[in-house]
């Protein structure tokens, strides 16, 4: 299978977030890229499909912001990582903000989404892996991997939150759309609920979103993936949400993936997009799932009995030292 990134992607390195009233190490580091790259072999560069596609799927004001928003902050005369201390619960109007920690702040969801040096280019190296390797799958591949860094599915529209900027699933697939696939489904199955894709997509009924993932009662981004939400509007019944206690294994995990994947195939999709986190693995630091690397295996080897055309994008997983295995053994399921 033909893997994709960007060499931007590595020069995007915040130093720390804010987690359990306290300062930790930031868990999205430069060499979970490598990490991969070291088990998978070097791929290949992505190709610039231009800021457009990534227009298809966020809004503008938000992109013009996210690309000078370490600008701001520096000029603003501060050091370090760019963060907000204030978020918008109630309506997030559109106001003519000023200062860069109001704009930061109605744009993120939480404190662990620093803005560094070279989030940006690395945001959009991460979106052209995506887009390229949707244009393999277009061209005839039966999958592709975009290993996208930093990841995408907790970023909306006009937002980003969970180490994500751009989203990275949803770009692909809206270029797809764009491309003429009329019906894509998107299975999510990090660890963590995809919100981003999920809000992109809410009432959107010709793209499926399917997550499994940690119980948002208990676990980020704790309001969204609940499962009574299934979408709206023409897209009522699109979504489906299929949350999992802490400690689940595979054999709690297989079953909620043979659903998603029963509603998968009811959809009828001409293409696939996989958000795979390896964050469900036991060795997680973060997380609390208990697969390990053989299960990746047979659940790739599940989804690819599909038989519909795969573009799979990276999204978490922090057990650096396993990463590249974990990926290789969900890539080895196409065979
Ligand atoms: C894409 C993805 O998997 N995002 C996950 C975001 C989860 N953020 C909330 C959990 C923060 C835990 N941080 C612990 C840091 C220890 N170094
Ligand atoms: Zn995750």
């Amino acid at each position: 299978m033909r893997v994709f990134s960007d060499p931007a992607q590595v020069e995007h390195a915040p130093t720390r977030e804010l987690h359990n009233g306290g300062w930790m190490d930031y868990a999205e580091v430069p060499a979970r890229l490598t990490s991969v790259l070291d088990a998978c072999g070097p791929g290949e560069p992505a190709r610039d499909f231009g800021i457009e596609p990534i227009l298809a799927a966020h809004d503008p004001a938000y992109v013009a912001f996210l690309r000078d928003a370490y600008r701001q902050w520096r000029a603003a005369g501060r050091e370090g990582d760019a963060m907000g201390y204030v978020f918008p619960i109630v309506a997030r109007r559109k106001l003519e903000l000023e200062r860069i920690d109001a704009k930061i702040g109605a744009y993120s969801t939480d404190a662990s989404t620093p803005i560094a040096a070279g989030t940006w280019d690395a945001a959009y190296g991460a979106a052209q892996s995506a887009l390229t390797g949707m244009d393999a799958v277009l061209t005839g591949d039966r999958a592709a991997f975009a290993l996208c860094r930093p990841p995408g599915h907790h970023a909306g529209a006009d937002y980003m939150g969970g180490y994500c900027y751009l989203n990275n699933a949803a770009i692909a697939a809206r270029a797809a759309q764009a491309r003429g696939a009329g019906r894509v489904a998107i299975l999510d199955v990090d660890y963590h609920h995809g919100n981003g894709t999920q809000d992109i997509f809410y009432e959107d009924g010709e793209v499926l979103f399917a997550s499994i993932h940690a119980d948002p009662k208990t676990d980020f981004p704790f309001y969204w993936g609940h499962a009574d939400e299934r979408g709206a509007g023409a897209g009522e019944g699109a979504t489906l949400n299929l949350p999992l206690p802490q400690g689940t294994e595979w054999s709690g995990y297989a079953p909620a993936l043979e659903k998603a994947l029963a509603t998968v195939r009811a959809h009828g999709p001409d293409l696939l997009v996989i958000s795979y986190g390896a964050d469900t693995f036991a060795g997680d630091p973060i997380s609390q799932f208990r697969l390990h690397r053989d299960d990746y295996t047979a659940m790739a080897g599940m989804i690819a009995a599909l038989g519909v055309p795969t573009l799979i994008v990276m999204e978490g997983g922090y057990a650096v030292d396993a990463l590249g295995s974990n990926v290789a053994a969900f890539l080895a399921g196409w065979g």
